[in-house]
C-alpha cells in the first residue's frame, strides 16, 4: 500500500478535535455584519474578564498603520460603516488593503481599533445595542468553551473578514519580516514522556527557537503540514512561508506520546500538549495534538496540528 498524503490524514483516527470551532464559526458567519461586529464586541469583552491580551509586541503595526490612520482620521458614521464592510467581504480600498495582510497583522489591526473603540477615538458599539436571538445564542455557545476554542474562534472570525483574495488576481502577501532564530543560549529542549524520536523533538525544538531554516529541513520535499481546521499546506517551500508568517514565538509544550510502526517502514507519532500563543502568553495553554507520518530516514512527510475537542483528550494516545 503507498502511502499518500490523504491517507496520511487518518493516522490516530480516535483523536478527537474541537469540531465546536468551525461550527461556531459557521453559525457567526450567518450574522448579519451589524451583529457580527457587537458579537465580536462583547465576545471580546467577555474573553477580557479571564484572560488579557499580550498584544504589544505580537505583532508590528507598522504595516496596518496606513490603514490604521485612514480609520482614525473618518467620521463615526464612515468607520462604522468601514467596520462593516469588513465583515460583509465587500470590495472597498480599506478591504482591498486587508485581505492580504497576514493573519497576525489582521488580529494587530483590530487590537488597536478595538482600544480605539475602548477610548471613543473610533465609533463604538452603539449603546444599548440589542443583538439578535442568533447573535445571543451563539454568544452564549462560544462562552461555554474553553479559553484555547474561545480564541480560535475569535481569531478565525477575523481572518475571514475583508476582500476575497481569490478575487484579487496577482498579489503579494503582507506579513511581518522574519526574526533572527534565538541564540543558542536561549534554547530550551523539551521532553516528551514515550517519545525518543529525534525528528520529533527537533521539531519542537527549532519550532520553539523560531529556527525555520532548520527546522524546514526536516521534511521531505512533497511534505505537508495541516493546521488545526484548514486543509494541508503541501511541499517544502509553502510550508516554510507558512512557518514565517504564522509561527513566530510559539510556545510548544509537548507532554506525552507514542511512536510504533505504520506501512512501508514509515513511523506514525501521535504527541499532546499545550501550546502557546504570543497574543496571550501563559494566559491561554491550547489543548493541541500532534500527528506525524515520517519516513523510513527520519523526514517527516506529514504532519497534522489539531485543537483537542477536551483536556481528557491529552491522554488519548490510542491508534
Ligand atoms: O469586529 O506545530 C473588536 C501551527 C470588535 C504550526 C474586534 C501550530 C469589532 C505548527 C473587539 C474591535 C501554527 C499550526 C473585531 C503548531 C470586531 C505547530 C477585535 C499551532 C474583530 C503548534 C477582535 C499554533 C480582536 C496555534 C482584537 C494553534 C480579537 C496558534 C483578537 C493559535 C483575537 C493561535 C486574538 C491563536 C486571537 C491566536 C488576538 C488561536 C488570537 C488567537
Amino acid at each position: 500500500m503507498s502511502i499518500t498524503i490523504d491517507s496520511a490524514r487518518n493516522i490516530f483516527p480516535n483523536t478527537l478535535s474541537a469540531d465546536v470551532v468551525p461550527a461556531t464559526i459557521a453559525r457567526f458567519k450567518q450574522l448579519s455584519a451589524e451583529d457580527q461586529l457587537a458579537w465580536t464586541w462583547f465576545a471580546y469583552l467577555e474573553m477580557g474578564k479571564t484572560i488579557t491580551v499580550a498584544a504589544p509586541g505580537a505583532a508590528s503595526m507598522q504595516f496596518a498603520e496606513g490603514t490604521l490612520q485612514q480609520i482614525r482620521q473618518m467620521s463615526f458614521q464612515e468607520q462604522s460603516q468601514a467596520m462593516i464592510d469588513l465583515a460583509n467581504n465587500a470590495d472597498t480600498p480599506v478591504c482591498r488593503a486587508y485581505a492580504i495582510w497576514s493573519p497576525n497583522i489582521k488580529l494587530g489591526f483590530w487590537y488597536q481599533l478595538g482600544q480605539w473603540m475602548d477610548q471613543g477615538v473610533v465609533a463604538p458599539i452603539p449603546a444599548g445595542y440589542q443583538l439578535s436571538a442568533n447573535a445571543m445564542a451563539v454568544l452564549d455557545a462560544v462562552k461555554s468553551l474553553d479559553p484555547g476554542q474561545q480564541i480560535t474562534v475569535l481569531r478565525n472570525a477575523v481572518l475571514d473578514m475583508g476582500y476575497d483574495t481569490a478575487k484579487l488576481g496577482e498579489y503579494t502577501r503582507i506579513s511581518e519580516p522574519m526574526g533572527a532564530p534565538k541564540a543558542a543560549s536561549q534554547r530550551s529542549n523539551v521532553t516528551i514522556q514515550g517519545i525518543d524520536n529525534p525528528t520529533v523533538l527537533e521539531y519542537m525544538n527549532n519550532l520553539n527557537a523560531n529556527d525555520f531554516e532548520a527546522l524546514i529541513k526536516l521534511f521531505v520535499p512533497d511534505g505537508a503540514l495541516q493546521p488545526p481546521f484548514q486543509r494541508p499546506v503541501v511541499g517544502k517551500e509553502n510550508i516554510f512561508r507558512f512557518f514565517q508568517e504564522e509561527c513566530q514565538n510559539l510556545n510548544l509544550l509537548p507532554e506525552r506520546g507514542v511512536a510504533e510502526p505504520a506501512d512501508d517502514g514509515y513511523t506514525q507519532v501521535k504527541v499532546t500538549g499545550k501550546v502557546q500563543t504570543p497574543w496571550f502568553g501563559a494566559s491561554v495553554g491550547m489543548n493541541m495534538a500532534w500527528r506525524f507520518l515520517i519516513t523510513p530516514d527520519g523526514k517527516i512527510f506529514f504532519v497534522a496540528i489539531d485543537l483537542l475537542a477536551s483536556p481528557k483528550e491529552l491522554l488519548n494516545l490510542v491508534r
